[in-house]
């Protein structure tokens, strides 16, 4: 018998309610890559966050969040371009607190019923990440829901910090990354790896920032000298697109304390490292992700090692494979179809 997805939930609800004590998140393995490392030429590990439970590293925030703010919430919202509402609904789900996650209509439509499948209402609201955001925060209002930011809330920072800790003790004692290679878009992910980095002793080892172009809200704002917002998103990763960029994140960028180099590739680029990273790795990832791992295909680390912005052997390179669920084989052939056309 065929069984419909949309019962999966209702067949297999959580036994028990999960309580404070227990991570909502998983420990990922942190896996060598060597087709990366031999186009690198320095060692290349890979922090698998694709493997998360909701399909993201966001689950390490949100759900820390969720157990602090929202365990006795009579519903929670998340606004989200899909992650972060996969990570929430996912949480609430394990609290047994209901989930409302406002997505945009740019989010692909397959991670409608992926939300649905954890339980969630989802709620499309106008074109952009912006748009849904001011409607979950309409509804924590008028409805008195607990509201969830996909980025900016310090307790989401410090769960995401918790990338840095793991993998400094999947390395072991003594050895140190050269630098930290992520996706930004609203940049807790950003303010998150900072924290860890602080948090083990690893302040001085520079973070790779990686936007895409058309969603590039931090790179557009290091470049200003100040804060700033974009006209619109045109990148097809959607999950990168926040018009700005939260406060926290601008901070580090400018701060002395922290190294961030701020780069922006194609859509193109990123679209190239997913396939790349699909044939070489096995994993499929989304655009989003794949901003991060065309620093690597792209031939851009060799560049910033070129200019002496990361030293040319330094200890391995750390990846944060951020992962995400706004893709499978179909949505892969149209962004294909789409960016191949540009
Ligand atoms: N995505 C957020 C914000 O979207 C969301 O709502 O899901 N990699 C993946 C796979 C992501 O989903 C995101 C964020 C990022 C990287 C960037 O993380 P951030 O927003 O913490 O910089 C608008």
């Amino acid at each position: 018998m065929h069984l419909e997805q949309r019962d999966v939930v209702r067949i297999f609800p959580p036994t028990t309610c999960s309580t404070m004590d227990e991570h909502l998140h998983v420990n990922t393995p942190l896996l060598e890559s060597v087709a990366m490392s031999k186009r690198v030429g320095t060692a290349v590990y890979l922090k698998m966050e694709n493997s998360q439970p909701s399909g993201s590293f966001k689950i390490r925030g949100i759900g820390h969040l969720c157990q602090q703010l929202a365990s006795t919430s009579k519903g929670i919202v998340c606004s989200s371009g899909g992650n972060a509402g996969m990570a929430a609904a996912y949480a609430a789900r394990k609290m047994c607190v209901p989930a409302t996650i406002v997505i945009p209509s740019s989010t692909p439509h397959l991670v409608v019923q992926r939300l649905r499948d954890q339980g969630a209402t989802v709620k499309i609201v106008g074109k952009i990440w912006d748009d849904a955001n001011a409607e979950a925060l309409r509804l924590a209002q008028t409805e008195g829901l607990t509201y969830v930011s996909p980025f900016d809330h310090p307790l989401i920072w410090q769960g995401h910090s918790s990338v840095i800790t793991e993998a400094a003790s999947s390395l072991g004692p003594g050895v140190k990354p050269g630098a930290v290679l992520l996706s930004v878009g609203g940049g807790g992910l950003l303010c998150g790896v900072v924290q860890g980095l602080k948090n083990v002793g690893w302040a001085d080892v520079p973070i790779i920032a990686v936007e895409t172009a058309g969603a590039d809200c931090l790179n557009a704002s290091v470049k200003a000298g100040r804060r700033v917002t974009l006209d619109d998103i045109t990148s097809e990763a959607k999950c990168l697109g926040a018009k700005t960029v939260c406060q926290q994140a601008f901070e580090y960028s400018r701060s002395k304390e922290v190294t961030v180099i701020s780069e922006v590739v194609t859509d193109r680029q990123a679209l190239h490292a997913l396939e790349t990273f699909l044939d070489e790795e096995r994993v499929l990832v989304e655009m989003a992700c794949g901003a991060a791992l065309a620093a690597v295909y792209s031939g851009l680390v060799h560049r910033l090692q070129a200019e002496g912005r990361v030293a040319a052997h330094p200890g391995p390179l750390l990846v944060i494979v951020c992962g995400g669920s706004g893709i499978d084989l179909e949505q892969l052939f149209l962004l294909k179809r789409k960016l191949e056309k540009e």
